[in-house]
C-alpha cells in the first residue's frame, strides 16, 4: 500500500488523516512498519506525559481539566486512553468519552481511546506508533492514560518523559495497589480531590514512602549510587482538586520543573536511548516469534525432533536450542 498521500495529510496536521494512519498502524504491523519508516524523521517534538491512577482515583476528570489549561494556553494536545482490560466498548470508557466531549469541538485536542485488541506485537507497541503519529500531527504534549494495574503499563510509560501517579484520600490501600514497577517510573505523585478529608495524610504516606525507598536504596556507600542519588529526580508530591482545577499551576510548575531537570541533567538522553533498546526489543520479539512460529509450521526438521523429545532422547531445552540454530541467529 502506498500511504503517502495520508502521510502527506498528516503533515499537514489533517485530523483525518492522523485518525486514519492510528487505525492502519493498531490493526495492521506490517503497514505500521511502512508508516513508521516514513514519518519517524518528523517525530522527536512532543512532551509524552503518562497519567495512570487506581479505578475511581479521578483520572478522566484530572485529565480533562488539564486538558481544558493547556488548550487554553495555546497548547495542541492529544490524548491516548489506553485500557488493556477491557474491550473498547466498554462502560467505563464510554462514560469517559462522554465527560470528555465538551473538548471534542476543540481544533487543537485529539482524542483516541486503545484497548487489548488485535494484539499485533502488544498494546505497548501499538501505543508507541499512535504516540509517533500525534507528535507528527503536531502536539505540543501527548498525554498516555492507563489504569495503572498491569505490567504492560510499565511498557507503555517506557516512552514518557514524565509519569503522574494518581492517588486519592481515605483510600487505604491505593499505594499498594499500583505495580511497583510503576512506582519505580514515578516522576510526580498527584494526591487528587483535595477537598475531600485526609488528604495531608495521604501526602505524609507517600512521603514517608519515599524516604523509606530512598534509604532503602542508597544505605550502600557505592560510589556509583550515591552519584545515581545525586543525579536522580526525587518525586514531588501535589494536592490538587481535579474538578476545581485548584493547584493544577503548581503540577504544571513541577512538570516544567521535571522537563528541565532532564534537560539539563541530560537524562533526557539515557530515556530517549532506554526507550529506543526497549521499543526495538517489542519489535523483535514480534518478529522472532512470528519466525519460529512459521519454523516451527513448515520445516520438516521439527517433527523429528518433536519425536526424539517423545522418545526421551531429547529434551524441550535442547529442542529449542536446535531450533535457535536452525533459525541461524545463535
Ligand atoms: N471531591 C472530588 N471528587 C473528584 C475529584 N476528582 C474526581 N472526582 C470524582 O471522583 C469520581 C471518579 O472520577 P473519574 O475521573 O471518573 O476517575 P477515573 O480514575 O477516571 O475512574 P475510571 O475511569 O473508572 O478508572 C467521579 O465521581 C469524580 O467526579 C476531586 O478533585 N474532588
Ligand atoms: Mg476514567
Amino acid at each position: 500500500m502506498d500511504y503517502s498521500d495520508l502521510i502527506k495529510r498528516l503533515l499537514n496536521n489533517e485530523p483525518r488523516a492522523a485518525a486514519r494512519l492510528i487505525t492502519i498502524v493498531e490493526n495492521d504491523i506490517t503497514a505500521a512498519e511502512e508508516i513508521i519508516n516514513s514519518i519517524y524523521k518528523y517525530t522527536g517534538n512532543a512532551y509524552i506525559l503518562g497519567v495512570t491512577g487506581a479505578p475511581g482515583s479521578g483520572k478522566s476528570t484530572f485529565i480533562s481539566t488539564l486538558t481544558k489549561i493547556l488548550v487554553e494556553q495555546g497548547k495542541k494536545l492529544g490524548i491516548i486512553c489506553v485500557d488493556p482490560t477491557s474491550p473498547l466498548t466498554g462502560g467505563a470508557l464510554l462514560g469517559d468519552r462522554i465527560r470528555m466531549k465538551e473538548h471534542f469541538t476543540l481544533n487543537n485536542l485529539f482524542i483516541r481511546s486503545m484497548a487489548n485488541r488485535g494484539q499485533l506485537g502488544g498494546l505497548a507497541r501499538a501505543t508507541e506508533d499512535v504516540i509517533k503519529i500525534l507528535d507528527v500531527y503536531g502536539c505540543d504534549i501527548v498525554i498516555v492514560e492507563t489504569v495503572g494495574v498491569g505490567q504492560s503499563e510499565v511498557d507503555i510509560f517506557k516512552s514518557a518523559q514524565t509519569v503522574a501517579v494518581l492517588l486519592q484520600p481515605e483510600v487505604g490501600d491505593d499505594i499498594q495497589a499500583i505495580k511497583a514497577g510503576i512506582m519505580e517510573i514515578t516522576d510526580i505523585f498527584v494526591v487528587n480531590k483535595m477537598d475531600l478529608p485526609g488528604v495531608d495524610r495521604k501526602v505524609a504516606e507517600i512521603s514517608q514512602m519515599l524516604e523509606l525507598e530512598s534509604s532503602f536504596k542508597y544505605s550502600s556507600d557505592d560510589f556509583s549510587k550515591e552519584f545515581t542519588k545525586i543525579r536522580k529526580w526525587t518525586p514531588e508530591i501535589v494536592k490538587v482538586n481535579s474538578k476545581t482545577g485548584e493547584n493544577f499551576d503548581i503540577f504544571l510548575e513541577i512538570v516544567d520543573h521535571h522537563k528541565n531537570f532532564l534537560k539539563e541533567t541530560s537524562i533526557i538522553e539515557s530515556y530517549e536511548k532506554n526507550r529506543i533498546k526497549n521499543e526495538t526489543l517489542q519489535i523483535l520479539k514480534h518478529k522472532l516469534t512470528k519466525k519460529v512460529e512459521k519454523l516451527i509450521s513448515s520445516n520438516s526438521e521439527i517433527e523429528k525432533y518433536i519425536n526424539l523429545v517423545m522418545d526421551k532422547s531429547l529434551d524441550p531445552y535442547s529442542m529449542a536450542n536446535l531450533i535457535i540454530k536452525l533459525l541461524g541467529i545463535e
